[in-house]
């Protein structure tokens, strides 16, 4: 018998007949990949391929990206507006006139009767940038609600107002490129491989050349932390105590940049009296990091002649996630680490455009990062649109995890979702249950009419997704990128821009605000609105953004080249041009284990799916791989309580329960549980989400459950159910 490669088969793809090849940009993470589409002589995509010249990605794409033309035809795309009266009647299909009709209706009733602010819009990092302004232009100069907010908070909040408190504004201020050449990089609570996998490759490309130190600071072995040099397998929530006990050994060990200091920061006395109390021993036992290596890695990073910091939720969500990040900027500020290449505070960003609906979406304030307690900034956006000042709020309102206990107190009677799920996606599932049903109204704009949150819709408006429409989105590194028509939206579902212009119509000031309908000329008013601001797309077009394979903000109208990066010139965006060094005294405040919840509950997600599976869930090329909710336990810790590999167990908070396959793994450690939470009715019945007081940040990632083994059949039902078998 033949082994090996004479056995071996050549591989050979199935022959697609390809007509015509169209650019585009991938909709799922903001790693923001660019992707051509395979169309056929019907007009349909069937294959899809990574652009080669693309500075991004260089040709790769992770196995969302490939088959993320398939989602053109997955089961559950809503094809008709639907319509009911009553919560949980059937829903019929309706027109576009009367769905819309009943919107406007709907809100301009509910206002009327409880004030401007009881109707909120919850929208979402994964629109098109034009139809994020667009919507905004709906929201803050048509509607008039103040409480309007995205599940951004959900994800990129505490690193927008990490940013904004250090450097005196939103804007990740390094790039992919400083991969190659940083001497030192500390990834916290990321886990690149699986949920950034092309960003991870560049990491990894880079590292090859010039093997630089890998220092991961996550509880969980993942895939990233296999791969590091060192791994700091961190007490969850306690990464300001490790950032703190950093900036002591530097500063004890005269490891600092004193000019840089001198010339680009203040605050400086205030900062280095508070971590003096951060020495390593006390640091250690709270962080459960050992001195040594606090010490070690502390030397390592200010040390290196450029040294690097990115990260993602482990800091994002928790209690302590702006503090976070204010860490990590102060870490690199104190080392002269921002804006040189190898040299940078790099938050990864979530969503496709969870960056694009930073800057143009006026959710937590007016267009192109203005703010509304700016009188000028509601000057300058009024006269644009053409409206009076004094229509917009003179301060921001609610974010969107404030504006949920706000239904259940009833200061919200209406509630429009805008491609997002909370059903799914918030903490404390049968709390939102409870929420969701005291609204007076509430529509849903989703790809998806099988989407959970849906259920308690009485208007659902189908909206197009992705390539079924046009426009850019900025990805991670301030790259804005195209994407193009590849197919219309099915049935009758419209792209949202057009939906967000048809609404418009029905208010007053619908009448007075321009709303063009191609997303170039909707391009062409952002670029004007950000002329001579610090995200200034002036300089770019549609056409130029395809030509470059994107382009990164700032580039201004005369600019001949887009920028890398952030803060070169030591200058920040604060008042006096300083980045603010900033104390943060520790205070626990999580749900910690205890005697009656003694395990640490740790989500997060997986490589084949994305969020809450309306659109992997009906990939085959990815739920196969992971079609089921389970849990990584540690085996140690289920041997005492009689748990095996592969039967099910039941996890139970104070908020609820859920049951999971259990998977046991090393990966975690003995007194942590870690479950992805793309699967409904599972992890979120039982998560907490505490909120950061600064960004409004749930702390998905911290709280503490019980574990039971559960007999098999009455297991195999409930988690059935939680899998949807599409
Ligand atoms: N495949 C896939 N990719 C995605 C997504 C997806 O759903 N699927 N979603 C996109 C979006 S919106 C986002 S926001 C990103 C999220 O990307 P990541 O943040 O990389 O992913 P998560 O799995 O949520 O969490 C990352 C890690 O945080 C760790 N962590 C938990 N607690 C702590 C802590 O206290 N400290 C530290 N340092 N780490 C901790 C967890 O153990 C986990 O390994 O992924 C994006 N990419
Ligand atoms: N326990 C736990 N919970 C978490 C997290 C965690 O780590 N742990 N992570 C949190 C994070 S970081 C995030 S970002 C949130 C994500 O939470 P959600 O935003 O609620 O989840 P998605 O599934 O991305 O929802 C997006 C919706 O938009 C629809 N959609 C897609 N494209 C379009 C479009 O072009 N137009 C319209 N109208 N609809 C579209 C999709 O069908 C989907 O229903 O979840 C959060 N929840
Ligand atoms: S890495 Fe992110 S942007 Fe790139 S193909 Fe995968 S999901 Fe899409
Ligand atoms: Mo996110």
């Amino acid at each position: 018998m033949l082994f090996g490669r004479n056995q071996k088969k050549p591989i050979t793809l199935p022959e697609k007949k390809v007509e015509e090849w169209v650019y585009t940009t991938c909709g799922y993470c903001s790693t923001g990949c660019a992707i051509e589409v395979g169309v056929d002589s019907e007009g349909r995509g069937i294959t899809a391929r990574g652009v080669a010249d693309a500075d991004v990605n260089r040709g790769k794409l992770c196995i969302k990206g490939i088959f993320e033309y398939e989602l053109f035809n997955t089961p559950g795309r809503g094809t008709a507006p639907l319509m009911r009266e009553r919560r949980f009647d059937d829903f019929k299909e309706a027109s576009w006139d009367d769905a819309l009709d009943k919107t406007a209706a709907e809100f301009k009733r509910i206002q009327e009767k409880y004030g401007p602010d009881s109707v909120a819009i919850v929208s979402t990092g994964q629109l098109i940038t034009e139809e994020f302004y667009t919507l905004g232009k709906l929201a803050r100069g048509c509607i008039g609600t103040n409480n309007y907010d995205g599940n951004t908070t959900l994800c990129m909040a505490s690193a927008v107002s990490g940013y904004k408190r250090s450097f005196g504004s939103d804007g990740p201020p390094g790039c992919y490129d400083d991969f190659s050449h940083t001497d030192c990089l500390i990834a916290f609570g990321s886990n690149l491989p699986e949920q950034h996998p092309v960003i991870y490759w560049r990491m990894r490309e880079a590292r090859e050349k010039r093997n630089f130190p890998l220092i991961v600071v996550d509880p969980r072995v993942t895939m990233l932390a296999q791969f590091a040099d060192i791994h700091l397998a961190i007490t969850p929530g306690t990464d300001v105590v490790l950032l703190n006990a950093l900036a002591h050994v530097i500063l004890a060990e005269g490891l600092e940049d004193r000019a840089y200091i001198e010339t680009s920061t203040s605050g400086f006395a205030e900062f280095e009296a508070l971590v003096a109390q951060y020495d390593p021993v006390t640091a250690a036992k709270i962080c459960g990091i050992d001195e040594d290596t606090i010490r070690n890695v502390a030397r390592l990073y200010a040390k290196a002649n450029q040294a690097m910091s990115i990260w993602t939720m482990g800091i994002n969500q928790s209690t302590h996630g702006s503090d976070g990040v204010v860490g990590i900027n102060s870490l690199n500020l104190i080392t002269g680490n921002i804006g040189k290449p190898g040299g940078t505070s790099l938050s990864i960003t979530g969503q496709c455009n969870a960056m694009g609906t930073r800057e143009w979406s006026s959710c937590s304030g007016l267009p192109g990062y203005r703010v509304l307690e700016n009188p000028e900034h509601r000057q300058e956006v009024a006269d644009f649109w053409g409206i009076d000042p004094e229509f917009f709020p003179k301060q921001r309102g609610m974010a969107q995890t404030d504006i949920f206990p706000a239904i259940e107190t009833g200061q919200i009677k209406a509630l429009w979702l805008v491609a997002t799920n909370p059903m799914t996606s918030m903490p404390n599932t049968a709390r939102i249950r409870k929420t969701l049903e005291r609204l007076e109204f509430m529509v849903v704009q989703d790809a998806y009419a099988d989407v959970e949150s849906n259920e308690y819709a009485h208007v659902y408006l189908p909206a197009g997704l992705w390539a079924e429409k046009e426009g850019v989105m900025t990805n991670t590194e301030r790259r804005v990128n195209l994407i193009k028509n590849v197919c219309p939206p099915p049935g009758e579902a419209k792209a949202d821009l057009w939906i967000f212009n048809q609404l418009a119509k029905r208010f007053d000031n619908g009448k007075l605000i321009n709303f063009p309908e191609s997303a170039s000329d909707v391009f062409d008013e952002m670029r004007e609105l950000s002329k001579g601001r610090f995200l200034d797309i002036s300089g770019m077009s549609h056409e130029k953004i395809e030509q470059s394979r994107g382009l990164q903000w700032p580039m201004g109208e005369t600019a001949e080249e887009d920028s890398a990066r952030l803060y070169s010139d030591g200058k920040f965006n604060h008042a006096d041009g300083k980045a603010k060094l900033i104390p943060l005294p520790y205070i626990e405040n999580n749900e910690c284990p205890d005697d009656d919840y003694p395990f640490w509950l740790n989500s997060g997600r997986v490589v084949e799916h994305f969020h809450t599976r309306t659109r992997t869930g009906k990939v085959g090329n990815q739920n196969k791989f992971s079609p089921t909710p389970y849990m990584e336990m540690n085996p140690d810790a289920a041997r005492e309580l009689g748990i095996e590999h592969m039967s099910y167990a039941r996890l139970t908070s104070r908020r609820g329960d859920a049951v999971v396959l259990v998977q046991l793994t090393q990966r975690v450690p003995y007194n942590m549980v870690f479950v992805p939470f793309h699967f409904h009715e599972c992890v979120n019945r039982v998560s907490l989400g505490l909120l950061d007081p600064h960004s409004r940040q749930p702390a998905f990632k911290q709280s503490a459950v019980r574990i039971e083994s559960v007999e098999q059949q009455a297991a195999a039902a409930v988690t059935n159910r939680a899998a949807r078998s599409f």
